[in-house]
């Protein structure tokens, strides 16, 4: 065994309370090495004759990447204290690993050996909105919905889609036109709604805000917005805004005084200053989102202004009830402001969802006193990769989402937002060289995977589109222009999805490909069910071979009962999902 491959620390995602008696364990170690895992484990002050008195119980591997396996293990401490160590065997030798190290035997006289995960303190417990993992999203750019008030158009706005988006031209898109349609978003299934910027700005992204107590008047007014998220609260449908604390707008209205007062301002602490006179121009002689120097970047570390923005998301919970925000460019903030922000949005309502904008490893921000969860793009690009672009094989991709997945807790696994795209990025059907079968993939791998999953606006019906801004056209609501029988196929599974506890409560299970041209399998199971779902990517079909120990066994997509006998195959760039009892 390859002991220097052998990893536990009790922390972070390898350690950490699931629920008030509950564990999670894992342990790491060479891919293929060990075949057995147990968990020793038991209270500390539980000894007897001298002797500790402890238990075991197995650990399965949950994914394996291409250098590690990842075991686990839901662990039930009802005295919510414990200490454990590891029992691990290949298939030479018997080894047992803890805090000190390895051992030949079971130690039983020496506590200071084992791992320790001292008490688990309600308080200490990272939860996520239950509601979450039930919800799919539906991300909408507020400015390309629909124009359902020509009224409030900003004065050069064109008429719908009568060009190509650009950075700075405008179509009218306004809350009423999202309310107009908000049939439409109940038909497919949606029970969340994710806005980006709707506050008074500049520009039709509004991520260069200029207040962040005003709704911009072109969306519409604050009546309106209170009205727009009544009427989706009555349809079931959860509010999410996009919060742009990173950075404002230049004008900002502390921007603007600190430009003609200067080091007079009283506002000179709250940006990133680096001399006097501060100038609007390029380069920028402050700090800014990236080299925008529209977007001067906020000193959150400064207590007025953590104060402030605090007043803002809380203003907007409070006053119009809604039910997350999403935080933009959430890495370049400090953590002190993140640890403000979520004990002061949750005190005012618990269920609130904070969503961090991460696109890399976001651990630091996902151990409970932060975020609840990031957008999942190691988990879109993989993907995007896999069956879009044909870059990477089975292999590697199960190997990818493997790493990625065991990177965190499952709280946040479980509350993970998933996407096969958004504002900033190209629209699926354009990165899948517009292939409807690759796309119906990507969409049976987002429905079914762990998380919470979000429909850019207008990849339902096959809108295509590249890199930002292109990817913002105005939606089709031409029903002659529109796939629709791809946005019957999202509806399926968006049904599907609700009706199936495995799709939204399972325990995820990565099986190890036997080759990089299988079908990329998978396992979701609960108390009473399990899962198998099938990805084939592949130009040809792939036969399973299924397990005698199932008795009945249902294609959930057909709804077709299979014999166990029956040979079974994934077609050709299609899935297959067989539940079985
Ligand atoms: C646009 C163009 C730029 C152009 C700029 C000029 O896209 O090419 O230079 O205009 O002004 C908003 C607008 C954008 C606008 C941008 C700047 O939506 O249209 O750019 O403001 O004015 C990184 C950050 C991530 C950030 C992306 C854009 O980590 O937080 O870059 N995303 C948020 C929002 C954006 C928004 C802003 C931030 C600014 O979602 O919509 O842009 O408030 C890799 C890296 C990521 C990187 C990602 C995308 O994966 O790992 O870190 O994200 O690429 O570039
Ligand atoms: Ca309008």
């Amino acid at each position: 065994m390859l002991k220097e491959a052998v990893y536990h620390r009790p922390k972070g995602n390898f350690a950490y309370a699931y629920k008030e008696e509950t564990l999670h364990i894992r342990l790491k170690t060479k891919r293929n090495d060990a075949g057995k895992v147990s968990l020793i484990y038991g209270d500390p002050y539980n000894w007897k004759d001298g002797k500790w008195c402890y238990e075991q119980k197995s650990m399965t591997i949950s994914g394996s990447d291409d250098l590690f396996d990842y075991w686990f293990v839901e662990l039930t401490v009802p005295d919510r204290r414990v200490r454990y160590g590891f029992e691990i065997s290949d298939d030479t030798d018997t080894l047992f690993y803890a805090e000190k190290g390895f051992q030949q035997d079971i130690v039983t006289d020496d506590m200071s050996y084992y791992f320790c995960f001292p008490f688990i303190n309600p308080i200490d417990i990272f939860k996520t909105p239950d509601w979450v993992k039930d919800t799919v999203w539906y991300q909408i750019f507020p400015e390309r919905f629909a124009n359902g008030n020509k009224e409030n158009d900003p004065e050069n706005a064109v008429p719908w889609a009568s060009e190509a988006p650009k950075l700075d031209n405008f179509f009218g898109g306004d809350f009423e036109g999202i309310l107009n349609n908000l049939d439409y978003l109940t038909d497919l299934g949606i029970n969340g709604i994710y806005m980006t910027p709707i506050f008074k700005a500049h520009s039709n992204h509004k991520y260069d805000t200029i207040d962040y107590m005003e709704i911009d008047p072109q969306f519409g007014d604050k009546e309106t917005f209170k009205k727009l998220v009544a009427e989706c609260h009555k349809r079931g449908i959860r509010v999410m805004l996009d919060a742009v604390f990173n950075h404002s707008g230049q004008y900002f209205g502390p921007f603007q005084d600190l430009l003609k007062n200067q080091e007079k301002s009283k506002y000179k602490d709250w940006f990133h200053v680096h001399e006097f006179p501060v100038k609007d121009v390029y380069p920028a002689n402050y700090g800014t989102f990236g080299y925008v120097e529209s977007m001067p970047k906020l000193n959150t570390e400064n207590p007025e202004v953590r104060d402030y923005f605090l007043d803002v998301a809380a203003y907007w919970i409070e006053e119009f009830d809604i039910d997350g925000w999403r935080l933009d460019v959430a890495n370049e903030v400090d953590h002190a402001f993140w640890r403000a922000f979520r004990k002061r949005v949750k005190d005012i309502k618990p269920d609130l969802y904070v969503l961090g904008e991460i696109w890399h490893d976001s651990l630091p921000w996902l151990e409970g006193d932060q975020f609840d969860a990031v957008m999942n793009y190691p988990f879109t690009l993989p993907g995007l990769d896999y069956i879009a672009r044909e870059k990477i094989n089975t292999v590697d991709f199960a190997s990818q989402l493997a790493k990625s997945y065991a990177s965190y807790t499952e709280t946040s696994n479980e509350a993970a937002f998933n996407l096969l795209g958004s504002h900033d990025t190209p629209r699926v059907l354009t990165e899948c060289g517009e292939d409807i079968k690759k796309v119906r993939l990507l969409y049976a791998l987002l429905f079914s995977f762990p998380g919470t999953p979000c429909v850019y606006y207008g990849d339902e019906i096959g809108m295509t589109g590249g890199e930002d801004p292109e990817c913002r056209k105005c939606m089709e609501w031409d029903e002659e222009k529109q796939n629709t029988s791809l946005r019957s196929f999202v509806q399926k599974f968006i049904e599907l999805r609700k009706e199936e506890a495995s799709f939204t409560h399972g325990k995820l299970r990565i099986i190890q490909p036997e080759d990089s041209e299988s079908c990329f399998h998978f396992v979701r199971s609960t108390e009473n069910e399990t899962v198998h779902f099938f990805i084939n990517p592949g130009n040809s079909s792939k036969k399973i071979a299924l397990n005698s120990s199932f008795n009945r066994i249902t294609d959930l997509w057909s709804q077709k009962d299979l014999e166990i006998t029956e040979d079974v195959s994934v077609e050709a760039n299609d899935f297959l999902i067989l539940k079985v009892k």
